[in-house]
């Protein structure tokens, strides 16, 4: 079943500009920015500035550019942050939420990164 994108969530208000960010890095295809409620000392997220609402959709309809873009964009941040494991940081999660077994608020595909703090263990 194709998806519904609702252009009206707040990640495509924020990529046309009506609501305010707090950029962390801008790409040709994606925006990071930090979340608006951090459920760790860092805690940014990444979305892709076209209109998937979720990662599978994402993945199996966007263009390469677009993929590629996206993910290194998840690296940068790791970068910018601080956060890789043995080159200065101490490690990270990232996390994508999809419907609602995955508890998924904006309906806009994004990517959670968290780290500064021991996270604990999310699966046994
Ligand atoms: P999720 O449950 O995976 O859909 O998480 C949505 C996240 O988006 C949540 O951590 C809070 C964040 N968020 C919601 N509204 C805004 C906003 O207007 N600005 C920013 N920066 N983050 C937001």
């Amino acid at each position: 079943m194709p998806y519904a994108y609702d252009d009206q969530n707040i990640f495509a208000r924020i990529l046309r500009g009506e609501i305010p960010n707090d950029t962390v890095l801008e790409t040709t295809h994606s925006l990071a920015f930090n979340d608006i409620a951090p459920q760790a000392p860092v805690h940014v997220l990444v979305i892709p500035k076209g209109p998937y609402v979720c990662y599978d959709h994402f993945v199996l309809e966007a263009s390469e550019a677009e993929i590629v873009d996206f993910h290194r964009a998840i690296g940068q941040v790791c970068q910018l942050t601080g956060v890789q494991p043995g080159e200065g940081g101490d490690g990270f999660r990232v996390i994508s939420n999809a419907g609602q077994n995955g508890v998924q608020e904006v309906p806009h595909l994004h990517m959670h990164i968290l780290g500064g703090r021991n996270l604990g263990r999310m699966l046994r």
